[in-house]
């Protein structure tokens, strides 16, 4: 068993039921001229979460652990996108409409993809999602029954939104949760804060949170030992 030095108190996982799940480390989400700039984002402080999450891939990859990506996206033909989804508020720019990297979060466009710091290798799980969480509409329930996977460590975009949900989805399915503190972001950076704190509120309501680091020094421990 490997203890990780987190909070609100030690995270112990078994290295022979963890995986990775890096949620939306999408194109049009991070980088300079996608659909997250075109709403007025500041993209600088997503990316500030690029190269810890490329480090956490590494690490599990050297391991040979399990490794699964999201993505946000829908059908070209949206019959996944739920109206109250699409048609919310007044953006200038809708889920499916040409947007400046191909159509706005539709499967396929180039903006959907994952940046390429952070892309899938072969063997890796790519899951393409309609919702926040990616439980919801998803395989990624059974293919973690498959797996065996009983402990998951969450990077990725954006901490209260996707990243949030799919790890309140987990938690409520019986899986112990790690969220890597500077492998996450968000727009705006009080959110984040917030996040973090919800998370491991009431002795870990929704799971733990810890720095790369502590994980890395909790696998060299148990690699020496
Ligand atoms: C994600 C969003 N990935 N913020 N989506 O968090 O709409």
């Amino acid at each position: 068993m490997i203890t990780v030095d987190a909070q609100p108190f030690g995270f112990t996982f078994d290295p022979a039921s963890v995986a990775l799940i890096v949620i939306d480390m999408q194109r049009d989400f991070i980088e300079p001229g996608g659909f997250g700039e075109t709403l007025g984002n500041d993209i600088s402080h997503l990316q500030r979460a690029v190269q810890p999450t490329a480090d956490l891939l590494a690490l599990f990859r050297k391991e040979a652990w399990p490794v699964i990506h999201t993505r946000e996206d829908h059908l070209p033909d949206l019959s996944d996108c739920p109206p109250a989804k699409r048609d919310r508020g007044s953006p200038t720019l809708r889920i499916g409409d040409p947007g400046p990297m191909g159509r706005i979060l539709v499967r396929g466009e180039p903006g959907a993809e994952i940046i390429p710091a952070c892309g899938a290798i072969e063997g890796e799980i790519v899951i393409d999602k309609p919702g926040k969480g990616a439980f919801y509409a998803t395989d990624l329930g059974p293919i973690l029954k498959k797996l065996g996977t009983k402990s998951l460590i969450f990077a990725g975009v954006t901490t209260e939104v996707c990243v949030q949900t799919t790890m309140r989805e987990a938690n409520d399915r019986g899986f112990e949760c790690l969220l890597i503190e500077e492998a996450t972001e968000s727009y705006f950076p009080k959110f984040k804060t917030a996040t973090l704190e919800m998370i491991r509120a009431q002795g870990g309501i929704v799971g733990w949170t810890a720095p790369l680091a502590a994980l890395e020094r909790a696998i060299a421990k148990e690699a020496a030992s």
